[in-house]
């Protein structure tokens, strides 16, 4: 017999052991059984903006293909507009479950109402919506941004401690308005208000591009004559404003000391190189975690509202040693 053949077997007996117990139990699973019946699952992506994102993406799709899950995929393309489309079109098509990265904070509350109305669980993953209803999604799986920028500002004050001479900071923001920018924001500008010697001079939204990222370098290196500290809120950007420094004739790393958030690959060989200074990390690789939940959610299971990922810090000296274990 082909593998193929003896994989469906196997899948077909334990889809009848399972209906089997489940038509007893009853605890609110219509189709007795269902949750392990082929899901299908429609999932609206941010967009494909950063190294991150691309690793986000991959982990998502391999997960769902080693779940079993059918996964429908969508690209937004960083915008709210297209991800409302999406999840409209995800409900039309009776999806079992409903997953997204919701590309802003705000706005989702119509759209999700519309989801709970045809009975199709949603679940958040990698970035929050501000709903206040609760009910609208079943849990949210992703990092804490704020804890992220926390670290950053931690960073910072460390290694500005027992100086006095003002501390000029750019801030390049990451899309005005998603969850990663405004918290990262808030949780580092809470950790450096305790000093005053640190200044954030200019902050700007680059979109967490590489090329926004650049050129909004290249103009805060034009309108400010003092430039002691980067702080990006990811790594592309981070690895864009780099370019900008360097043609603008000076050494990201000693002249411009960086901060950046996610720990992509490319930012450790920046960092290994000295030109990135610190890297607070953001696992992308959700894709295993969000199919458990998936399933669980659509058979009713409890599951907790909001689960955190855990995550480190990695400082230069610490970077040629950590990058061949990186995995994205
Ligand atoms: O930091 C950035 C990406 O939402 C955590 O989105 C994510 C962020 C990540 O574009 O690189």
């Amino acid at each position: 017999m082909s593998k193929r053949a003896a994989v469906a077997l196997i899948t077909t007996a334990m889809a009848v052991a399972l209906t089997a117990c489940g038509s007893g139990g009853g605890s609110g699973d219509k189709a007795g059984g269902s949750g392990d019946k082929a899901l299908t699952v429609g999932f609206s992506q941010v967009g494909a903006e950063s190294g991150w994102r691309t690793a986000n993406t991959k982990s998502v799709q391999d997960a769902a293909k080693k779940a079993g899950i059918t996964l429908k995929f969508s690209d937004a393309q960083q915008k709210q507009e297209n991800q409302i489309k999406a999840i409209r079109s995800f409900i039309q098509q009776k999806v079992d479950v409903i997953a997204f990265s919701p590309v802003v904070e705000s706005g989702w509350d119509t759209v999700l109402k519309e989801a709970k109305d045809a009975k199709i669980p949603v679940v958040l993953t990698d970035r929050a919506v501000d709903s206040k209803d609760e009910s609208l999604y079943a849990t949210f799986l992703g990092s804490d941004f704020v804890e992220e920028g926390k670290k950053a500002g931690d960073w910072l004050v460390k290694e500005y401690q027992g100086k006095t001479d003002p501390v000029n900071i750019v801030e390049l923001q990451g899309t005005t308005g998603s969850a990663p920018a405004n918290d990262r924001k808030a949780g580092f500008g809470d950790v450096i208000k305790g000093d005053a010697k640190f200044k954030v001079v200019a902050s700007q939204t680059g979109d967490f591009t590489r090329a926004k990222g650049k050129e909004v370098m290249q103009a805060f290196l034009k309108s400010q004559p003092k430039i002691d500290v980067l702080y990006a809120h990811n790594d592309d950007m981070a690895l864009g404003a780099i370019q900008a420094i360097e043609e603008a004739g000076k050494t990201p790393g000693k002249d411009i000391k960086i901060i950046s958030v996610d720990g992509v690959k490319d930012a450790f060989t920046a960092m290994a190189a000295g030109k990135i200074n610190v890297d607070v990390e953001c696992n992308p690789l959700l894709g295993d975690q969000l199919m458990d939940l998936i399933k669980k959610v659509k058979k009713g299971e409890t599951v907790e509202r909001r689960i955190k990922t855990v995550e480190g810090v990695f400082t230069m000296d610490q970077a040629a040693a950590a990058l061949p274990t990186r995995q994205y």
